[in-house]
């Protein structure tokens, strides 16, 4: 097991003419659900020993803390919800739930692959930071699937409220 991580890491290196980080980037986009339509920033997703990372540069979000998951279809588009209504970026589907374990329970949890940590806006409505997922350790099965910035927090559990209390589908955007 111990070597593992060295070879793996020179296979990445080997297989790109250079060192090709960040891996995955996703173009975010504001939904209708709150605002205007319109670009919201970009994420980025590295691996590293310690777990994915998503280096976030996020401008005009609501203040606050904000829930931030990985979903599981590759489409930010509206689509209709479990209940027939019309939803900002409901296309992207439920969260990303590999291990079929329907549970939230937060990054450091045993539910939900998809639970990432909060995203903290300031109130200039930025928010730059790199945030670490420590479940998710290959950042190449992380393509193709949307991530998602919710309006209001998440309480990394489903209760009180399911899947954290999760507001809105606020920006979204596809790991590519
Ligand atoms: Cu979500």
């Amino acid at each position: 097991m111990l070597r593992i991580g060295p070879i793996a890491a020179l296979l990445t290196i080997a297989g790109s003419a250079q060192a090709a980080e960040p891996v995955l980037t996703a173009d975010m986009v504001y939904t209708s659900a709150v605002q205007t339509p319109g670009p919201a920033g970009v994420i980025k997703v590295t691996p590293s020993p310690k777990g994915a990372l998503f280096t976030i540069d996020l401008h005009d979000l609501p203040p606050g803390p904000h829930g931030f998951h990985v979903h599981e279809a590759g489409s930010c588009a509206d689509a209709p919800n479990a209940a027939g209504v019309m939803t900002p970026a409901g296309a992207a589907g439920p969260h990303w739930d590999p291990a079929r374990t329907a549970a939230h329970r937060g990054p450091h949890g045993d539910g939900h692959l998809a639970d990432l940590p909060r995203i903290e806006a300031s109130v200039e409505g930025r928010a730059v930071a790199t945030l670490t997922a420590p479940r998710i350790t290959d950042v190449a099965a992380l393509k193709g699937h949307a991530v998602i910035v919710h309006v209001g927090a998440d309480t990394y559990s489903d209760t009180p409220d399911p899947l954290g209390g999760g507001g809105a589908r606020l920006a979204c955007g596809v790991l590519r």
